[in-house]
């Protein structure tokens, strides 16, 4: 990843190349997405979320974690962008009261009620991007006849052992159940209503890591592709610069974005 840090705050390599979203790549793409990229994809993103939440000495929560942010490269190597909302946060302080910000169908029910943002409000944001992955359906549903937030109608099937009914058919043909399975539980885990009973982002890596690397040696007939894209590494992109400061308390992006943003 490339990430320097420098005194307490992190600063962000800014390096622009994308080749369209991963919105676009799971929803308006011709191209049907193997589950071996899925779990690949799954996996660049929870690693490069963790970092932010663990890795540098102030921690940073996305806070608007979705598909249409991580941008992918020719390779589908995966850069988590759009700092916009986020924040640092200091180092004794694991809750932020703001307002409300984040995009509808990826924003924690809990963080809605409270306004109290932790790390799990980005982890659950991460949960609907693999129920995304998994099922090949937007966050928000186009259709106003069924449900339309996808991560209650993904929750309904788990909760009616009818997990069926919303997979990919590009994935329930190529996946062998147990790997969808486990992929579906770890989801359900980040989609949990309760902050607390999430698993953290570097649990979710390594979980999603695990998996990847299992399938991968399992699965010899696409070892060609795969090595093609174990050779990058993800990396972050902001879209803004940071300028900020390494004060004792949150330093916020005060240019920064619409409150909340409509887009899906
Ligand atoms: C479904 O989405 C709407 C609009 O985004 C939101 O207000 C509502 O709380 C969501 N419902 C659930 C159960 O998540
Ligand atoms: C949330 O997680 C706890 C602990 O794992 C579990 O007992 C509970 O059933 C979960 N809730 C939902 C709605 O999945
Ligand atoms: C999703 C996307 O935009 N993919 C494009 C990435 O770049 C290649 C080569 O320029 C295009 O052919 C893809 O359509």
């Amino acid at each position: 990843m490339h990430c320097c840090l420098a005194f307490e705050v992190p600063l962000l390599v800014y390096e622009y190349v994308p080749n369209g979203t991963l919105f676009d790549l799971i929803h308006q793409s011709q191209l049907p997405i193997s589950w071996n990229m899925r779990i690949k994809i799954a996996a660049d993103i929870a690693g490069a979320v963790a970092y932010l939440h663990f890795a540098s000495s102030v921690p940073i929560y996305h806070r608007d974690i979705k598909s249409t942010n991580i941008l992918m490269d020719e390779k589908y190597v995966v850069k988590v962008s759009d700092f916009g909302t986020s924040k640092f946060v200091a180092v004794d302080q694991t809750h932020l009261t703001t307002l409300v910000k984040g995009t509808f169908g990826y924003l924690d029910p809990e963080y809605f009620q409270t306004s109290q943002y932790t790390d799990k409000g980005d982890v659950y944001s991460f949960g609907v991007i693999l129920v995304e992955l998994l099922t090949g359906q937007r966050a928000i549903s186009l259709d106003v006849s069924q449900e339309r937030n996808l991560s209650t109608r993904f929750l309904a099937c788990m909760e009616a052992n009818n997990l069926d009914a919303i997979i990919d058919t590009q994935v329930s043909k190529q996946a062998k159940i147990e790997e969808v399975i486990e992929f579906a539980r770890l989801a359900k885990r980040c989609l949990n209503i309760t902050g607390r009973m999430r698993p953290n982002m570097k649990e979710v890596a390594r979980e999603l890591e695990s998996l990847s690397v299992s399938q991968l040696s399992a699965n010899v007939t696409h070892a060609i592709e795969e090595a093609n894209m174990y050779e990058a590494k993800s990396v972050l992109v902001p879209n803004i610069d940071y300028t900020g400061t390494s004060g004792d308390s949150v330093a916020s992006t005060s240019d920064a974005h619409p409150l909340m943003s409509t887009k899906f």
